[in-house]
């Protein structure tokens, strides 16, 4: 069968390496698998939320909780910059949210670790945040136009995110023992999750060939969990802290890291709802969208009211009258 024109359009775009904007014409699996990422990645940024704002009322000193209010803020403004690309390709965010809160959508299986202490505040920025950039760098090349161009924004951030994580760790690492084995310890607990965002290994991925094909995708799981490590071993030494994994050595024939075994199976239990907090974040998210209904209905109701007034009566309401004045 030969392809349409519109078919052969979208084809020839993806070849040459540029942008698929809303209006193209795309297949449906194609916006149906950019849908299932961006929301879920949207969805993570949101959930993200939770582990680190926990931490804003007991930050350690005044300059650590500015830095976590701009950080934790930083990552609501991802999630909404990421529903409004989505939204672009005809999915509303009310039907992405609903999505969420009743617990049908997925978002990324490292915000279901608890983090009970400050060091997991270091150990979220430089491993869950060095995570985040190592996937999301090759992501500002994707294919969909909205969807790359927020990457853009969002790795600038997540790179100064990374670095205040290091710094957080690096300051417990030159303190005292009690620091050092607390950072240590978080370092330990927060690794092997790190490494399990990259996704399900290579063979074990179903959506990758195709998402690869579309250019949505440029590297592999594995790939990329490859690159992280690499990045890791080096900084792990700065820091002075160890990386909890007996196997992993420096391959000479390979020039990588080989890595020890994944525990694939815990991977799959958080997936299926049962992590450690899995119950608590989803409940946390119901809880502030009930907490917020006020909000949307008066925001909603003042958009109607404006809406139902004459222009002439908006643009006068905020100019002084200088003939009374
Ligand atoms: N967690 O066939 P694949 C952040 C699912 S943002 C949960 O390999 P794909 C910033 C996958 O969805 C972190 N589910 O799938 C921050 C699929 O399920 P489905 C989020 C996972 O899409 C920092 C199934 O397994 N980042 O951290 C996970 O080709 C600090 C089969 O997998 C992104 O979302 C997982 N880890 O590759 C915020 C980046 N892995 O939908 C706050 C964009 C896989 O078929 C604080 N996303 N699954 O039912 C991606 O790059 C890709 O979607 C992957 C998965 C690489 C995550």
């Amino acid at each position: 069968m030969t392809a349409s024109v519109e078919e052969q359009q979208f084809t020839d775009l993806i070849a040459a390496d540029s942008r698929i904007e809303p209006r193209d014409w795309m297949p449906d699996a194609y916006r149906k698998t950019l849908v299932r990422q961006i929301s879920q990645h949207a969805h993570s940024e949101i959930i993200g939320m939770q582990p680190e704002s926990n931490w804003i009322t007991r930050a350690p000193s005044l300059k650590r909780k500015a830095i976590l209010i701009a950080k934790v803020q930083d990552e609501a403004g991802h999630g909404l910059y990421l529903y409004s690309a989505a939204q672009t390709l005809g999915t509303s965010r009310d039907e992405m949210t609903d999505a969420l809160i009743a617990g049908r959508a997925r978002y990324s299986s490292i915000f279901n670790y608890p983090a009970p202490s400050w060091a997991d505040i270091g150990s979220i920025g430089w491993l869950v945040d060095g995570a985040a950039i190592c996937n999301q760098v090759p992501l500002c090349r994707a294919s969909y136009g909205p969807y790359g161009r927020a990457m853009v924004r969002i790795c600038k951030e997540e790179s100064f995110h990374q670095r205040q994580g290091f710094e957080i760790l690096l300051e417990l690492m030159q303190g005292t023992a009690a620091q050092r084995e607390m950072a240590q310890e978080s370092v330990n607990r927060w690794y092997w999750p790190a490494l399990m965002m990259f996704g399900p290994p290579d063979d074990d991925s179903p959506n990758s060939a195709q998402s690869m094909k579309w250019k949505i995708k440029r590297h592999s799981n594995d790939e990329l969990r490859q690159r992280f490590v690499n990045m890791l071993v080096p900084q792990a030494a700065v820091l002075g802290v160890t990386l909890p994994d007996p196997d992993l050595r420096f391959n000479e024939a390979t020039q990588l890291y080989d890595l020890g075994e994944i525990d694939w199976t815990e991977f799959h239990e958080v997936l299926a709802g049962r992590g450690p907090a899995n119950a608590q974040r989803l409940q946390r998210r119901r809880d502030a969208h009930d907490d917020g209904r006020w909000v949307r209905e008066a925001a909603a109701a003042y958009a109607h009211k404006m809406a139902a007034k004459p222009a002439t009566d908006t643009a006068d309401a905020d100019v002084p009258n200088e003939a009374a004045s």
